[in-house]
């Protein structure tokens, strides 16, 4: 029997080939994501670091339609779950004045993000935090990401994380995104954010259901 692949003789060893080649193929394609973030902050304070450090799986960098401006897109892989990210451009405020942050505002009105995670530098909050106002304003899911804590420490420099999470309602984590710290605590606000509940709070509500 002549096969409509290759029009010879097609033997069963031959259909068994091309059925694991093509199993093989479809388990490498990209599973459905789980949930969209966004990077946003001014430039300088270790968004693409971040991004870095969140996507290992795939990177993509493409022009915003139409504009010179950068954007990078990639998908981070948490406890299983996937996740897309995006490295917006540098902007300092929602009105925008540069064509970055006409992008960077255009990203945010236009796609829908389960959380956007404003970075900002601990060294220099009290310039940083207007953006956060703004972007809190605008009805987003903000997740205050203190970045350079290293260097706030080397300065000797204070940052109240507890009173500004209270204050600002939303979560607020310390990192330093070159030595890796807060990364853990990031990724389990992320999930959190999608409504992925983090095993340890899984488990205490399988428990609680089960001592009813
Ligand atoms: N000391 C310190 N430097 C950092 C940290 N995060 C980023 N940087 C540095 O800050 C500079 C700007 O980082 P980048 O990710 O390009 O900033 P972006 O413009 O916001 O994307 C780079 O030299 C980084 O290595 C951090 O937590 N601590
Ligand atoms: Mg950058």
């Amino acid at each position: 029997m002549n096969c409509h692949q290759c029009q010879q003789n097609c033997d069963i060893e031959k259909s068994n080939w091309w059925q694991r080649l093509t199993r093989k193929h479809r388990s490498k394609q990209v599973k459905a994501v789980d949930g969209n973030i966004a990077l946003v902050g001014t430039p300088n304070v270790g968004k693409s670091v971040l991004f870095h450090k969140l996507t290992r799986v795939y990177v993509d960098v493409s022009n915003y339609p139409g504009t010179t401006v950068e954007i990078n897109r990639g998908v981070a892989k948490i406890k299983g779950h996937q996740i897309r990210v995006i490295d917006t451009p540098g902007m300092y405020s929602l009105v925008p004045i540069s064509e970055e942050e006409k992008v960077g505002r255009n990203l945010l009105s236009q796609e829908s993000f389960d959380a956007v995670i404003h970075v900002v530098d601990a060294k220099n909050l009290g310039r940083m935090l207007p953006l956060t106002f703004q972007l809190i304003e605008a009805g987003l899911p903000v997740v205050l990401a203190i970045n350079m804590m290293d260097e706030a420490d080397n300065l000797g420099l204070k940052v109240q994380s507890d009173a500004l999470q209270t204050e600002l309602n939303i979560p607020v984590i310390l990192m330093s995104a070159t030595l890796n710290r807060g990364m853990r605590e990031l990724k389990q606000t992320i999930l959190q954010c999608l409504s992925i509940q983090p095993e340890a709070t899984l488990n205490t509500l399988n428990n609680l259901e089960t001592a009813r």
